[in-house]
């Protein structure tokens, strides 16, 4: 919530212009009219965000950062004081393209902007190469969404992460395709991207350990929209279920594919698949698939109802990780907050002591900044939505009513 800038005294209104970063000078309180008390000039304080804004995966970059705005909203709104200086906090978004090279240069530029913390990268294929320059600089990089386990597996202690990881992901739908989807036989395609390779390798092994039979491994990429000639030679093998690795702008297109060459197998998905966007654009051919998402389904979240109903009003339907962005935001300010300084070397002090009852879950970390007790949902697509069938692991929920809602911001009340 910012005051009209016109309003303000022009030294007030320059001090807004200054980031806070620890290696910038941060703005000294000023007076506002010769004689008046000295009124302490807000702490600027930047978080770079970066997750695809054009191509394929626009829509769910544009969710991820809609939930990012959403919490720097109500933390502005939250009259939060770090000593005795209102906090502020500026979002710059970049658009990364979900492309690896892209990513690098994004880091970069976020850091040569001095941003204090970033939220991001969405993809696993842009996170990773970029959390080493983060690394490099001293930056906290918090992703809601990345999902490879090498991202937090670099020794870098500037990562984390809010939701699980592929490794659990991996393991529960390769389980889930034995012990509960009973499928004997499985073929498995994947789009060669760091997220999509990464999770069709843990579900093979887990698959294979839950007694199904793998009678293909095929690779697409992540710019693919015809799987003809894949699924033609997927269809000969007989498979009860396809495993696809890989984001939705592909899953939506080989499903409706799978139905026009009339193959019987289930698609089962990770989150990647996991969104409103697959059910649109599959249409009937999405009917009776399966995905999972890494965390509970967002109307048992904690904090899910009241998140629903107010990102539905201002940005509309949840595409995927939301919630989850608008905790990375959260997890940061709460760090800010405990260390009285927005410099990334005190964030980066207080985020591994981060216990933190986000919208999604309780949030603390592991050693490696990994999610503890980050559970795994499944769904079914039925009736044009996804359906939630089980949920694997994770926290136990606190009871509705010690779970404080996010409140509304001002603007969102009137
Ligand atoms: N978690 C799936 C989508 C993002 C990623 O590339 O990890």
């Amino acid at each position: 919530m910012h005051m009209p800038v016109k309003t303000l005294s022009a030294a007030v209104a320059a001090a807004l212009m200054v980031v806070a970063c620890g290696k910038k000078e941060e703005p000294k309180p000023v007076a506002q009219t010769p004689g008046a008390p000295a009124a302490a000039a807000p702490l600027v304080v930047k978080l770079g965000h970066s997750a695809p804004l054009t191509g394929p995966q626009a829509h769910i970059g544009k969710d991820n950062e809609n939930g990012a705005r959403m919490a720097v909203g109500d933390a502005n709104a939250a009259g939060i004081k770090i000593g005795d200086r209102p906090l502020t906090i500026e979002l710059q978004g970049e658009d990364d393209q979900a492309d690896p090279k892209q990513g690098i240069l994004v880091a970069q530029k976020l850091v040569d902007a001095k941003v204090n913390a970033v939220i991001g990268h969405l993809n696993s294929g842009t996170t990773i190469p970029a959390s080493k320059i983060y690394a490099d600089a001293g930056i906290p990089q918090v992703s809601p969404s990345a999902t490879n386990p090498t991202y937090t597996h670099q020794g870098f202690k500037t990562a984390f992460r809010v939701m699980a990881n592929d490794e659990q992901q991996g393991r529960v739908l390769g389980a889930y395709a034995g012990n509960q989807l009973k499928a004997k036989s499985v073929a498995i395609i994947d789009d060669k991207t760091a997220y999509g390779e990464g999770l069709a390798t843990e579900f093979k092994k887990s698959a294979l350990a839950a007694g199904v039979k793998v009678v293909a491994d095929e690779h697409t990429d992540d710019k693919a929209v015809d799987f003809k000639a894949i699924l033609t030679k997927i269809k000969g093998k007989k498979p009860d279920l396809i495993f696809y690795g890989g984001m939705d702008p592909q899953a939506a297109p080989m499903a409706k594919q799978m139905k026009e060459l009339g193959i019987a197998a289930r698609l089962l998905m990770g989150d990647g698949g996991c969104t409103t966007e697959f059910v649109k654009n599959a249409g009937d051919a999405a009917e009776g698939h399966y995905c999972s998402l890494p965390g509970i389904p967002y109307e048992n979240m904690p904090g899910g109802p009241k998140f629903i109903e107010r990102f539905k009003a201002k940005y509309g339907e949840i595409q995927l990780y939301a919630p989850y962005a608008y905790d990375a935001v959260m997890v940061v300010v709460e760090a800010i907050k405990r260390a009285q300084s927005a410099e990334s070397a005190k964030i980066l002090a207080e985020l591994p002591k981060t216990d933190y009852q986000g919208v999604t879950t309780r949030i603390t970390f592991d050693e490696n900044g990994d999610l503890k007790d980050g559970a795994i949902s499944l769904y079914v697509a039925k009736g044009g939505k996804w359906e939630a069938l089980d949920t694997i692991g994770g926290v136990a929920a606190p009871a509705a009513a010690e779970v404080k809602p996010a409140e509304p911001s001002p603007a969102e009340k009137k």
